[in-house]
């Protein structure tokens, strides 16, 4: 298993401190933060915009590929969603602006048979999802976060948000998406971490064990 996986396995879960109002959506053993914590595996990429674009490929009638420009171009969407981090830090009310998933898949043949999306990211990022996970109201291709354009730390210029799930499937320095017949892990899913990762269910690891600790607090944050 990833140490990473290991490490929070053997950590102590929090004390759940919250706001009783906002107690009802605080996953199990998550603790709310005001602040944003910065995370990631490998360095922060520099694109030219340019050059820069996002493919839908794999199980498709035709693939796309499509440039900065010409996803701005499609409808926008603003949410306001809590994220979850399977490090055990949640945020309530983040603000995201981009193109609804769900809007851009209907521009596209996708195989009835594919099931499975595996997302592309930089730097070698990968995480899989099932295609129904992508289709909700409140997954985005996010550019913007909380009336700002998203920062490079932050997954700028566009990172994938899929807020029902624990955050490491919200793809940063998003690149493309492949439609698979057959699912395949991703990254973290690979690494010790669970293939669904649903924070109410607390699907935090791929084997029995327990829980988490905050080591978040050594990220960087802003
Ligand atoms: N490309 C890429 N995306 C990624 C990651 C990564 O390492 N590379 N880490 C994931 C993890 S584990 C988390 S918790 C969130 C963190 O997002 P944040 O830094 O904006 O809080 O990004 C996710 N997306
Ligand atoms: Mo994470």
């Amino acid at each position: 298993m990833h140490n990473k996986a290991e490490r929070l396995q053997r950590a102590k879960p929090p004390v759940a401190e919250s706001p009783p109002e906002l107690a009802h959506r605080l996953p199990p053993g998550q603790i709310w933060t005001e602040r944003f914590p910065i995370l990631h595996e490998g360095e922060v990429p520099n694109y030219d915009m340019a050059a820069w674009s996002f493919r839908l490929f794999g199980e498709v009638g035709e693939e796309l590929v499509l440039s900065y420009e010409d996803l701005m171009a499609l409808p926008q969407t603003e949410i306001q969603v809590d994220i979850h981090c399977v490090t055990r830090w949640s945020k309530a009310d983040t603000t995201w602006k981009g193109v609804r998933v769900r809007d851009l898949l209907e521009r596209l043949n996708v195989d009835p048979e594919a099931l499975h999306v595996m997302v592309h990211a930089d730097p070698d990022y990968e995480t899989n999802l099932p295609l129904r996970d992508l289709l909700g109201d409140q997954v985005l291709l996010a550019h913007t976060y909380d009336g700002r354009p998203l920062t490079a730390k932050h997954g700028g210029p566009l990172r994938l948000v899929v807020p029902h799930l624990y955050f490491w499937k919200s793809a940063k320095w998003v690149r493309g998406f492949e439609f698979m017949k057959r699912d395949r892990p991703g990254f973290w899913e690979r690494n010790g971490f669970h293939n669904v990762a649903e924070p109410f269910r607390e699907q935090r690891f791929s084997e029995d064990g327990h829980m988490p600790e905050d080591e978040w607090k050594n990220f960087e944050f802003d």
